[in-house]
């Protein structure tokens, strides 16, 4: 077992920093405040290969480990948690596409998604059905070359900015082996989208409502084989999961950097806040509990590379345990930070706003212990 990073990974690592410092950090208030999706920076950040971090070399990608995306994406949610975030949908889609797409399919959005070039989304959510996704009632009905869908998908990140959908819809009877998912042109006729939802954090991307209606997609655009989109859906989730787990471990790890600091300046009781016992020891739990979250984040990304029969448990464990212990540390480090941690001119609010929804999406915690607690009660 190694637990230092290869010199490529310093290497990666560095390149994110530098990115996340120069490209995300300055902007990440600013997009915030005025909700604005930064496209311009995302295929920015395409150029350095961050839109394909572990989509295969075939059609554009980095063809890096989930570990190493999960390295390099830590850096860059450094910089702004929400745009980060977005990047992993992305580059959730873009492997998606790259795996299970049809020869068709990849040439016609392969290259363009994993350069940035078109931008992605996952549409697995809809009204009534949220935890239990098996239960979806979108339909997609075949009719000559074609795939008819009908229905609609809630809470759909980066939704009415992107180009590229992968949709789960039902083709067949009830229940996960019913669903097929497909890749869809974001502007096909019958597409529309609901109002920019407004949330109390993930400003910097959309979150729209996707309607269906007489949707015509090319049998082509099927990926797999019909039925197979519920596990194509949650394959796709074995890594975002690893990915959202990610961007809590890097805010944290910036909320952390950022509470020292102000600890080691700001005086009360003629001292400074790091002189105070009850304060060290809160910072020494932070960090304890942010290195144990990174560990199981990569111990999960590394089962996910080796295709360990195990992989889908450890992803679950990683994404609940990093994802609250990211929040409860910047929720810390806001507590660090006095009345200025509430102050919207430091960034600990954002912070503890944009990593509070990686606790109910991509599976909510709950469900992750579902999935844990179903494997270690099997057989
Ligand atoms: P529900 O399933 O209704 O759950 C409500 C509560 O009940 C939760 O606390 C849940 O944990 C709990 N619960 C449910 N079932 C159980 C159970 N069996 N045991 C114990 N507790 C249970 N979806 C997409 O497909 N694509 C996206 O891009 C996307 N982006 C999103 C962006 C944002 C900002 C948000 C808020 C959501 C996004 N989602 C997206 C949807 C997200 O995945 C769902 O909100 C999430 O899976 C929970 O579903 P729900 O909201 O319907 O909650
Ligand atoms: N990889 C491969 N196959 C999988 C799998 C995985 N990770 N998880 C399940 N399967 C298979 C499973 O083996 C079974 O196959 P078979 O029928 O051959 O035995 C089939 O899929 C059905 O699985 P379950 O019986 O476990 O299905 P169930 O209906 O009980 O649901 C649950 C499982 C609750 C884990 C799933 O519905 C779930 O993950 N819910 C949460 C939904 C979610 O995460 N939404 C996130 C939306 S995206 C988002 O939020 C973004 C921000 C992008």
């Amino acid at each position: 077992m190694n637990f230092e990073l290869s010199e490529d990974q310093v290497a990666f690592s560095d390149m994110a920093r530098a990115f996340a410092q120069n490209e995300l950090e300055p902007h990440a208030a600013q997009w915030d405040a005025e909700s604005f999706f930064p496209v311009d920076v995302i295929r920015k950040a395409g150029e350095l290969g961050f839109c394909s971090l572990y989509a295969p070399e075939r059609v554009g990608g980095l063809g890096l480990s989930r570990l190493d995306a999960s390295i390099i994406f830590e850096q860059l949610s450094m910089g702004c948690t929400s745009t980060t975030a977005y990047l992993t949908i992305h580059n959730m889609v873009t492997w998606m596409l790259a795996d299970f797409g049809t020869p068709e399919a990849v040439e016609q959005w392969g290259e363009k998604l994993a350069t940035g070039e078109l931008l992605g989304s996952y549409c697995l959510t809809e009204p009534n059905s949220g935890s239990d996704a098996a239960s979806l009632k979108t339909t997609a009905k075949r009719d000559g070359d074609d795939y008819v869908l009908n229905g609609s998908k809630m809470f759909i990140s980066g939704a009415g900015s992107t180009d590229f959908l992968v949709v789960m819809a039902r083709t067949g009877g009830e229940g996960p082996g019913g669903i097929s998912a497909f890749a869809v042109d974001a502007k096909a006729s019958g597409i529309s989208y609901g109002r920019k939802e407004e949330k109390m954090g993930w400003n910097s991307q959309p979150t729209r409502m996707i309607t269906f209606e007489d949707v015509r997609v090319p049998a082509n655009h099927l990926l797999g084989n019909e039925g197979d989109g519920f596990k194509i859906a949650m394959k796709g989730l074995d890594g975002g999961r690893i990915n959202i787990a990610t961007c809590s471990i890097g805010t944290a790890q910036q909320a952390i950097n950022k509470a020292r600091e102000y600890m080691l300046e700001r005086k009360q009781f003629g001292k400074r806040l790091a002189d105070f016992q009850a304060l060290q020891f809160r910072l020494a739990d932070m960090v304890t509990e942010l290195v144990a979250a990174r560990q199981l984040v990569r111990m999960a990304a590394t089962k996910l590379d080796a295709g360990h029969p195990d992989a889908t448990t450890y992803c679950a464990m990683a994404k609940r345990f990093a994802t609250d212990v990211g929040f409860k540390v910047c929720d810390e480090a806001l507590q660090l930070y006095g009345g200025n941690g509430y102050i919207k001119e430091y960034p600990m609010e954002r912070y503890v706003r944009d990593t509070r929804v990686h606790r109910i999406l991509e599976g909510t915690n709950e469900v992750m212990r579902l999935i844990i607690s179903r494997r270690v009660l099997s057989d």
